[in-house]
């Protein structure tokens, strides 16, 4: 039988579990497909030390520093240089950011290629059709950092994401693994689906009741109150 791997990667809180993965867990198992759940936040807690872990994680969630982190070992040299960032984003918003704090953040960047090899190490892939990530605060860039290497080990499983950052404007934003060159895309939940099918119902239906109106030489007038025979 297929199986599906579930993932919570960091920055995410070390306090509280992911909700949202395990409902899915819950109802996969009550289709009758099982699933496993994989929290990898922990492994990196272990890797840089608690203190560095919650600090990326609470104290610099509203600079994005964790999803920062990521980006360059997804993104490597493409990405924006470290001066910007330092200088337009962590100072800006924090003028005491030291250069204690810097070497910490950087160090922690530093150990981050050691954690994802050690995620793909950790799991045995082939027992995975498809491998989903949920994505709420700063998950997406680790997210895809991981999911970049599993596409690169075995391109036969499907990677799936959800959970808060695929709504809206971020959800509807392409995601591309730089590696591969293969995109997400997005897919509509059953709600928006339904409204999109009885929208087309009813103007299917106001069009027919039209047609036939006209052809039985009855003329409609859509009023304020309603609509009305004439
Ligand atoms: C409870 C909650 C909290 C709690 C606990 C958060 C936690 N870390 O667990 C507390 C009070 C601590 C909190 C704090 C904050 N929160 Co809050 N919080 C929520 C809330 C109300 C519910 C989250 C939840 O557990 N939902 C239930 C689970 C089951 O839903 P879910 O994770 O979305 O999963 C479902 C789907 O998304 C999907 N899904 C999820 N994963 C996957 C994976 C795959 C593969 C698939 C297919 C589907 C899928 O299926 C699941 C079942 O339907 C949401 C709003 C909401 N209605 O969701 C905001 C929300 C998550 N919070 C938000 C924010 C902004 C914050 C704060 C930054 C607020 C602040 N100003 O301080 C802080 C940050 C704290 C931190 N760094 O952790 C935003 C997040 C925005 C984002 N894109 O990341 C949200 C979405 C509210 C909003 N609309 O703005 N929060």
């Amino acid at each position: 039988m297929s199986r599906v791997l579930l993932v919570n990667m960091p920055f995410s809180s070390l306090r509280w579990p992911a909700l949202g993965i395990s409902l899915l867990q819950a109802e996969l198992k009550r289709e009758g497909i099982d699933c496993d759940l994989a929290y990898f936040n922990f492994d990196l807690a272990e890797i840089i030390g608690l203190e560095a872990y919650e600090w990326i994680n609470d104290s610099l969630g509203f600079v994005l520093g964790g999803e920062r982190l990521f980006a360059k070992t997804l993104f490597g040299s493409s990405f924006s240089s470290d001066l910007e960032y330092d200088t337009e984003v962590l100072l800006a918003t924090d003028p005491e950011f030291s250069r204690e704090d810097k070497q910490v953040f950087d160090n922690v960047g530093k150990q981050l290629e050691a954690f994802l090899d050690g995620c793909l190490i950790k799991i045995d892939w082939s027992r995975y059709a498809l491998v989903g990530f949920t994505t709420t605060f700063q998950q997406t860039m680790a997210s895809l950092a991981l999911a970049s290497r599993i596409k690169q080990h075995d391109p036969r499983i499907t990677i799936s994401l959800g959970g808060a950052n695929c709504e809206g404007v971020m959800g509807r934003t392409r995601w591309c693994l730089p590696e591969s060159g293969s995109c997400f895309r997005p897919f509509l939940p059953y709600q928006p689906r339904v409204a999109l099918m009885i929208l087309w119902i009813t103007v299917g239906v106001t069009f027919l009741i039209l047609c036939l109106s006209r052809f039985m030489g009855v003329h409609l007038a859509v009023t304020q109150y309603g609509t009305r025979c004439l």
